[in-house]
């Protein structure tokens, strides 16, 4: 029988190409705030799927939407909290407010609402597996990136956190730090404007998501015995979060 993951983020990049790269081994649950790309993008799998439409941001929305599930889907094997973007390229004492709430509300609180409502029960079950998208920003610092690199800290260490703390139950808890890959999350960064947000991946191939879900999908289908708990990746033109060898 297929083992059930639920994944945050699911309506583009990352999320919804782990979700293509996991359909053929798990059955799926698809979370997003988008409900009609929920809609067409579960329509597409390759297996059975639940779509949930929630805000992380918002405790009862995330906990209402999760206890809506029936008790054969409330069995989630594999969690993967990817749901996040950076606001805003400013410095801390001039950027806004608004966007720094939603990076420290969406990036690390609503990790744990989702994680809060999902977790106990693989506790209680003696078994799980939970991988978090944190980021390169989650392991290096660089200027007008002061709160999005300190969410992606703060996701780094939760999964420490969560890895020491679930070790008695049986559940696994890897981080994944991804360097620049190619997908809406600069276009939400410069709210829309697109022509900046080509401009961070001229001159160099960058990542597109599909490599960071087939990593995502070798993580989730090792032996029950090996977690990889922590892993970076980067396109091979990038040597630091800030260093990139541009054509
Ligand atoms: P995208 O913008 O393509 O995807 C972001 C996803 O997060 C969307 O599915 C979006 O769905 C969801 N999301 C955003 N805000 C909320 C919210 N408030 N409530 C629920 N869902 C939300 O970006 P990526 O795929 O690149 O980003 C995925 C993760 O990877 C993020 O955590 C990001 O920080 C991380 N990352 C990305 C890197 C990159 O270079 N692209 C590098 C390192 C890490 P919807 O809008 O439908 O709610
Ligand atoms: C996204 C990568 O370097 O823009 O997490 O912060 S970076």
């Amino acid at each position: 029988m297929k083992k059930i993951a639920f994944i945050t983020g699911a309506t583009s990049g990352i999320g919804k190409a782990t979700a293509e790269a996991l359909a053929p081994h798990f059955k799926l649950i698809l979370c997003g705030r988008r409900a009609d790309r929920l809609a067409a993008i579960s329509e597409a799998m390759p297996t059975e799927t639940r779509t949930l439409c929630f805000d992380v941001r918002n405790q009862s929305e995330v906990f209402d939407a999760i206890n809506s599930l029936s008790p054969e889907w409330r069995k989630i094997d594999l969690l993967i909290n990817n749901a996040g973007n950076a606001h805003g390229l400013d410095l801390i004492h001039e950027g806004s407010l608004e966007d720094f709430d939603a990076m420290i509300d969406i990036n690390v609180k609503g990790l744990i609402y989702v994680s809060k409502a999902i977790v106990p029960e693989m506790v209680e079950r003696d078994c799980g597996h939970i991988i978090n998208i944190s980021s390169i920003a989650g392991k290096e610092v660089y200027p007008k990136g002061g709160v999005y690199c300190a969410s992606k800290h703060a996701v780094t260490a939760l999964s420490d956190g969560m890895r020491m703390e679930l070790n008695p139950y049986n559940i696994k808890v890897g981080n994944v730090c991804p360097g620049a890959v190619d997908t809406e999350f600069s276009a939400v960064r410069f709210k829309g404007d697109l022509e900046k947000a080509a401009k961070v991946y001229e001159g160099y191939e960058p990542l597109v998501a599909q490599d960071i879900a087939e990593v995502i999908a070798f993580m989730a289908l090792r032996p029950d015995h090996v977690n990889i708990s922590d892993i970076t990746i980067l396109p091979k033109a990038q040597g630091s979060a800030t260093i990139f060898n541009r054509k």
